[in-house]
């Protein structure tokens, strides 16, 4: 069996490419199934993959190197239910150290059974380039040390939403990459293009039957854990109810514009701001990450029905608490313009805790 562990910041497109990675498995007659990986535990990602019919199973209320446990449980379990030949494990957005604290320790307690792992860490190339280049970013330098950590470990390195740039500046991207890690495999992804995925597929394969050697990082765990604990993390839902069946998307779509127009008013570092939208029959996954002005609302299909329910994940350089209001005060403005009730459950705003790996090898 093959473990691909996918890591990277917030928002740079694991999820995406992952998802694309299982069709293309799927149609290649493989099994495969999915572990999501978050601090929470109502998590987008998992009703994304459920939604898709991919074979999901969540490592919820911390990082992989804090549930190792459960990593371990997880893999168990999808390989007893499923017998998968691929199983692909998103580490949360802001984990780092994953070689010393997952892949080590697993290669370890795996040595009789034949299942190999690779490490592919995702980035999004715009906020690649601030960062190497030395540029202004939209996190602080707590949050950026860990960014440059997760780099710093890949076994293979995408720097991914290459679409978004021209073709210059990505080659740029990619010759600054390779200069300053001319060890490391790299490659310049657009996820959204299948055939692009398919030739990531094919090196995790070759990866696969020629494990790379994967080095432990000096890492220090203060800095690391003031990294994450610059970040909120807010899940919640919201439930959104008209007097008769009528089209959700100007709600979705004013509520996602105020907020959009809140982080930039109030310049707050948006890691990944995901819902998973659902009225009537259509369910939607909407994702606003830093840099991104209007992409997600093309990904606002019409909605039509009497309730539109909504699970939201924002992750952002910010205090939680604002955060949680900053989001709530939206829906209540949206649901009384468009003459909604709004009800809002299942909140858990917070800061990642300090990371306590349950194993750590050199
Ligand atoms: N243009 C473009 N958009 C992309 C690409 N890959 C992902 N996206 C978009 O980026 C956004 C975030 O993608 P996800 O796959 O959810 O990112 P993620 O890394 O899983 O995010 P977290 O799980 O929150 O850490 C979505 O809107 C995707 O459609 C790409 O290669 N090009
Ligand atoms: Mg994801």
């Amino acid at each position: 069996m093959q473990l691909h562990i996918v890591g990277g910041f917030l928002g740079s497109g694991k999820t995406t490419a992952i998802a694309a990675a299982c069709k293309t498995l799927s149609s290649r007659k493989k099994t495969v199934g999915v572990i999501t990986n978050d601090q929470g535990k109502y998590l987008v990602d998992t009703s994304f993959f459920d939604n898709q019919k991919i074979s999901a199973v969540q490592v919820a209320g911390g990082c992989f190197s804090c549930n190792y446990d459960d990593l371990m449980e997880k893999t168990d379990r999808l390989s007893r239910t499923i017998q998968p030949d691929v199983i692909f494990a998103e580490a949360a957005g802001a984990s780092a150290d994953i070689v010393a604290t997952v892949i080590k320790p697993l290669r370890d307690v795996w040595k009789d059974r034949e299942i190999s792992i690779t490490l592919s860490v995702f980035a999004d190339t715009r906020l690649f380039n601030q960062w190497i280049s030395g540029d202004e970013t939209p996190f602080s330098q707590k949050v950026m040390y860990l960014y440059g950590k997760q780099i710093e470990e890949a076994g293979l390195l995408i720097l991914n939403k290459r679409d978004l740039l021209s073709p210059g500046r990505g080659r740029l991207a990619l010759d600054d990459a390779r200069g300053r890690y001319p060890r490391k495999n790299i490659r310049l992804q657009n996820s959204l293009d299948i055939l692009q995925v398919d030739s990531w597929l094919d090196e995790l394969e070759a990866m696969s039957n020629k494990p790379v050697d994967l080095l432990s990082l000096p890492i220090d765990y203060n800095w690391y854990a003031a990294g994450k604990a610059a970040l909120a993390w807010l899940d919640t839902s919201f439930e959104f109810q008209a007097e008769g069946t009528t089209d959700m998307r100007p709600l979705a779509v004013d509520w996602i514009t105020s907020l959009d127009r809140e982080f930039r008013l109030h310049s707050i570092g948006v890691g990944h701001l995901k819902l998973m939208l659902q009225a009537g029959k259509t369910e939607a996954k909407v994702s606003l990450t830093a840099g991104d002005a209007v992409s997600w609302r093309r990904q606002i299909p019409d909605m039509r029905g009497k309730t539109l329910r909504a699970l939201v994940n924002a992750r952002a350089e910010y205090d939680p608490s604002q955060l949680h209001d900053l989001v709530t005060k939206a829906a209540r403005s949206v649901a009384e313009n468009h003459q909604c009730q709004m009800e809002e459950k299942d909140t858990e705003a917070f800061r990642p805790g300090f990371p306590k790996p349950k194993r750590r090898m050199m």
